[in-house]
């Protein structure tokens, strides 16, 4: 199958599992779950879960059994797009080619959805019935872990902290690797999981999520500095603005394209293991590398 058409037929399946897993617009408190659907379904690239899925897939499982853990991921990266868009946090008014949470449905409701989505991502989880090597809890673990205060949220911390100040490479990888590289190689590991992967393989999948999460957030500074509002769907020159440390401004945009292609090099090479097997995986890498949004 063409790229393009597992990404599309993989996210359709994604968007599906959300709408069948998430309270109706309806339900009460409609505004809440009004908010929540907003956010969950304003045109996300559903990275996390595609990755989560192709992962499974790699592995040789089944989607079915990958689809909570890629429902709960896509939750908890949404938890944390509304909450970091907040005027207490980055104070951005786009995401996603909308206007942000808290401009539609005001702050309170903006922190409550966030708070919403990143409690309902564990009551979806628990849909998942884990694996002879991967029982639920260890699921449910990682997934904790990722998104809590020694990674995600470390990260974002680290980012609120470093504003203003100059930081060294060192730090902003730090900042890297906790506030997007986890989030990402978790959902590729919760994919390996699911289908019960080999320690070996599971290995190999972490070393794949943290240099493609690297690469992915590398390229994500560039875009900031090189492309539109309009094609980014958020706000661009956000980071300059906000004295940020970045790729460009430490390295500059050359050699910060560079490092891009060394990452995802080095997250390509660690799928040697799986042979063939790993050609969605790879075709992936190399896709978002080429991204301009
Ligand atoms: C816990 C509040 C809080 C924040 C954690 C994830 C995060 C830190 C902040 C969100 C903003 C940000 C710049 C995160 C870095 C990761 C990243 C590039 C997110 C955007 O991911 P995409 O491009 O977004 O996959 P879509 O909208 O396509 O899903």
């Amino acid at each position: 199958m063409k790229l393009k058409d597992y990404l599309t037929q993989r996210s359709a399946l994604v968007d599906r599992a959300l709408d069948a897993f998430l309270p109706k617009a309806a339900t009460k408190p409609a505004t809440m779950h009004k908010a929540m659907r907003y956010s969950l379904f304003a045109g996300g690239k559903r990275l996390r879960p595609v990755l989560c899925l192709a992962a499974a897939e790699a592995c040789g499982g089944a989607l079915e059994p990958a689809i909570p853990a890629a429902c709960a991921v896509e939750c908890i990266h949404t938890y944390s797009l509304i909450h970091d868009d907040l005027p207490c946090m980055d104070d951005d008014d786009l995401r996603r080619g909308r206007p942000t949470s808290h401009k539609v449905f005001g702050e309170g409701i903006a922190v409550l959805a966030g708070d919403a989505l990143l409690t309902v991502a564990f009551e979806i989880l628990t849909a998942a019935k884990g694996t002879a090597r991967y029982p639920l809890p260890t699921l449910i673990k990682e997934l904790a872990y990722a998104a809590g205060s020694r990674q995600l949220i470390a990260g974002q911390v680290a980012d609120l902290e470093g504003e203003g100040q100059k930081l060294s490479l060192r730090e902003l990888k730090f900042i890297h690797e906790a506030k997007t590289a986890a989030l990402l190689t978790a959902s590729i590991r919760l994919g390996g999981m699911s289908a019960n992967a080999t320690p070996a393989k599971l290995e190999a999948l972490t070393a794949f999520g943290r240099n493609l999460g690297l690469a992915f957030q590398v390229i994500d500074d560039i875009l900031d500095v090189t492309q539109t509002s309009e094609k980014l769907g958020k706000s661009a020159g956000k980071d300059v603005a906000a004295q940020k440390a970045t790729y460009p401004a430490l390295l500059g945009l050359e050699k910060s394209r560079n490092e891009a292609r060394r990452l995802t090099a080095a997250s390509l090479a660690a799928l040697k293991p799986f042979g063939k097997h790993g050609e969605t995986l790879r075709a992936i890498g190399d896709f978002l590398l080429q991204r301009e949004y």
